[in-house]
């Protein structure tokens, strides 16, 4: 095949195919180059990914992250190759932090050359963040998938939020593609349940259906029937046997785009490694490289020049320009001229969805946010949460979320008036429902904030267990997600065990970028809203408590605004010259108070440390950390209804931590908190064991 002249004279079919052929092949020479990755994926799906890039979406490469583009996820992220190929042959323009078109290409010849190297834009797996173009991390087989239905929830949300007669503002469609593995893990049957209860007709996934994963063909470990399983969920199901047929791939996903009431689920019929003599289905075809010879073999039988690397042949660019280019483009002038007349007509509106864009908060987002007076009975971290989520869903628009079946227990009902449910027959509502699927409730939250709404997730803290591979993606793609767990240490009392986290703090806090968050009483619960909120970049999670914690007086007390800084000087020792300090978060802290006031009665200088956030404490400046835990003073006691796992950080190698070593138990709060050791008298005495007076 001539690589120079050809172009003009090609058949639509002719370069359909070199254009699937330059995908395959940038993608063998990249794995090839790099001495690993996955090329038997692209080599199947190139046709796939072409059709649903070059004739269907409505994606501009010279604006990545136009509001109105159709969403592409690749949640088989092995298969990254096809990502990268297809950002580059598009030409797609890198963006930066501030959402600035940067005018260079976001991914590079030469970065796919250094596939997998350090700094490279080709990684191992589709970046989110990092690379423009890229919709969402994946890697974590299901979690494309599942985010993908985050993604299509928020197109329906601002759709019947923002669209006007005459104004189509938001009507793109997500496109997810999954592999065998997707289709195994529960996230994505927890999500495809969930998509098709809401009728998510915006939302396409295609599956892979090539019979082969790492250990072999599918058929020692997964013979169920996916059609009919996804029939079962109410999805509207279609087979495309060929995965060569470009015609019929484009056919089914105009199918799709027709299809009203339910997702769409596309069978397609594929071989992985395709074209390769000798690794054509096989395993080995996913992860490893295909060796020279088979890549001239490969190669050969695609009608390829044999030793030519990383080629991409005239008319390529050209044509994926001529397709999702010219498409892209027009699509979003039209969008642009139909946006700047809603702006003319609905400028609050058109206001509202531009700073959504930027992730920035409305003009008196916090109007209205509770102060809780003293109180000793106090109130209980979720019922404050309760309150203040309901006054934040009604400041900023595009806030909105739910819980995994246990809102009345979480209190995150958001139950002023016009907030409605989120269902197939009202999109607009603000609670969503996710049922009890903690893992694609996670994914959801992301999918949501990938769509730059302000989304939120709840359950109880044990069951974070449950969200923590979406919440671990969350702080890798610096998303401001948010989850409320409730139920945070002992106080579900006669629950026992099962419901008793311990590890999930000290596991959470470990998680880079993650703000983690236990406020003690009513204020700081108001005080860690206030922070999370402004996050742009950082997911957080609130830890609450179950039971009412007393609400501390803060004429006597430090304002609760010192959460802000992560940990913060409650109570001091007369004097500000503490002998010993208390450390203690959430339900504990006010039982460091009882006890700081009994060591002040007998005369110890105690100083209490309220600390709702390590992560937040250790951004500060040195001087401030040094200012709430002197150096000088050695002698501390932490206290907190978890793990001890970490504790040594603040209380140095001497200090001492009362936390859980072991389960919990059932049993009333009141006894366990005398079995385990959370009580004044407890504290008081590992005080003075600190200062060497028994
Ligand atoms: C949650 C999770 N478990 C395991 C893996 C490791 N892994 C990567 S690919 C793969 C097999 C996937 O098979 P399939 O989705 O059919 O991909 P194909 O080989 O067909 O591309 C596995 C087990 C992973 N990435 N994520
Ligand atoms: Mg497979």
């Amino acid at each position: 095949m001539s690589t120079t002249q050809a172009a003009p004279l090609m058949t639509n079919a002719e370069i359909d195919l070199l254009c699937v052929n330059t995908i395959r092949t940038l993608s063998i020479d990249a794995v090839q180059q790099a001495k690993s990755g996955h090329p038997g994926t692209p080599m199947g799906l190139a046709p796939l990914v072409y059709t649903i890039w070059n004739r269907i979406m409505r994606f501009d490469p010279q604006d990545p992250i136009w509001p109105n583009r159709d969403r592409f996820v690749l949640s088989n992220g092995h298969a990254s190759m096809l990502l990268w190929s297809v950002l580059h042959l598009t030409k797609t323009q890198a963006v930066n932090d501030e959402y600035e078109r940067l005018g260079q290409p976001s991914v590079t010849l030469e970065d796919i050359r250094r596939f997998r190297q350090l700094g490279s834009k080709a990684a191992g797996h589709p970046e989110y963040h990092w690379v423009s173009g890229v919709e969402t991390t994946t890697g974590p087989l299901g979690q494309g998938v599942a985010t993908s239905v985050g993604m299509a929830i928020a197109q329906k949300w601002l759709a019947a939020h923002y669209n006007m007669p005459g104004f189509e503002i938001f009507d793109y469609n997500i496109y997810a593609v999954c592999g065998d593995g997707c289709m195994m893990e529960g996230i994505a049957s927890e999500a495809a349940s969930l998509a098709a209860h809401l009728g998510l007709d915006n939302l396409c996934w295609v599956y892979d259906n090539n019979h082969i994963t790492i250990e072999g063909n599918t058929r020692i470990a997964f013979t169920e029937d996916v059609a009919t399983r996804f029939l079962g969920y109410g999805w509207n199901v279609l087979r495309v046997g060929d995965a060569n047929d470009t015609d019929r791939i484009e056919h089914a996903l105009e199918t799709f785009r027709k299809t009203k009431g339910r997702p769409t689920f596309i069978i397609l019929d594929s071989h992985i490694g395709y074209g390769s003599p000798h690794r054509q289905d096989t395993a080995e075809a996913h992860g490893e490289p295909l060796g020279e010879e088979e890549i001239r073999l490969t190669k050969r039988s695609y009608g390829w020049p044999e030793d030519a690397k990383f080629l991409v042949p005239d008319g390529v660019y050209d044509h994926f320009a001529a397709g999702v280019g010219a498409r892209g483009a027009n699509a979003r002038h039209e969008w642009t001229k139909l946006f700047d007349s809603y702006k003319a007509t609905y400028p609050e509106l058109a206001a509202q969805i531009e700073q959504m864009q930027r992730r920035e908060l409305p003009a008196e987002w916090d109007r209205n946010l509770p102060v809780f007076p003293a109180d000793s009975k106090g109130m209980a971290g979720r019922e404050a949460s309760g309150k203040v989520l309901n006054v934040l869903a009604q400041n900023i628009p595009w806030f909105l979320g739910g819980s995994a079946d246990l809102g009345p227990s979480n209190k995150t009902l958001l139950t002023f008036e016009g907030a409605g449910d989120f269902q197939a027959i009202s999109p607009g509502g603000k609670n969503l429902h996710y049922g009890v699927r903690e893992h694609a409730m996670g994914a959801i939250v992301n999918g949501l904030s990938l769509s730059k709404l302000r989304g939120f997730g709840a359950t109880f803290f044990i069951f974070s267990d449950y969200v923590r591979p979406a919440i671990r993606l969350s702080a890798l793609m610096e998303l401001p997600s948010i989850f409320v767990f409730t139920h945070d240490a002992m106080g579900d009392g006669e629950d026992g065990p099962t419901h008793q986290p311990v590890e999930h703090l000290a596991s959470l806090r470990a998680i880079p970028g993650l703000v983690t968050l236990r406020p003690a009483d009513a204020n700081e619960v108001v005080e860690s809203y206030r922070y999370i909120m402004r996050l742009h970049h950082k997911p957080a999670i609130l830890v609450l408590s179950r039971q009412p914690l007393p609400t501390l007086d803060r004429n006597k007390f430090a304002s609760a605004s010192g959460v802000a800084h992560g940990a913060y000087v409650l109570a001091d020792a007369p004097g500000g010259n503490p002998e010993v300090i208390l450390i203690a978060s959430g339900s504990e802290v006010s039982l460091a108070v009882d006890a700081h006031e009994k060591l002040l009665a007998e005369g110890i200088r105690s100083r209490v440390v309220s600390m709702p956030s390590w992560d937040i404490f250790d951004l500060q400046t040195q001087e401030y950390r040094d200012s709430v835990l002197p150096p000088k003073v050695k002698a501390r006691v932490a206290v907190e209804q978890a793990s001890t796992f970490g504790w040594e950080r603040y209380v140095g190698t001497s200090g001492r931590v009362i936390g859980m070593k072991t389960f919990g138990a059932s049993a009333p709060l009141k006894e366990l908190q005398r079995k385990f050791g959370f009580e004044p008298d407890g504290v008081v005495a590992a005080a003075k064991e600190q200062l060497g007076r028994e």
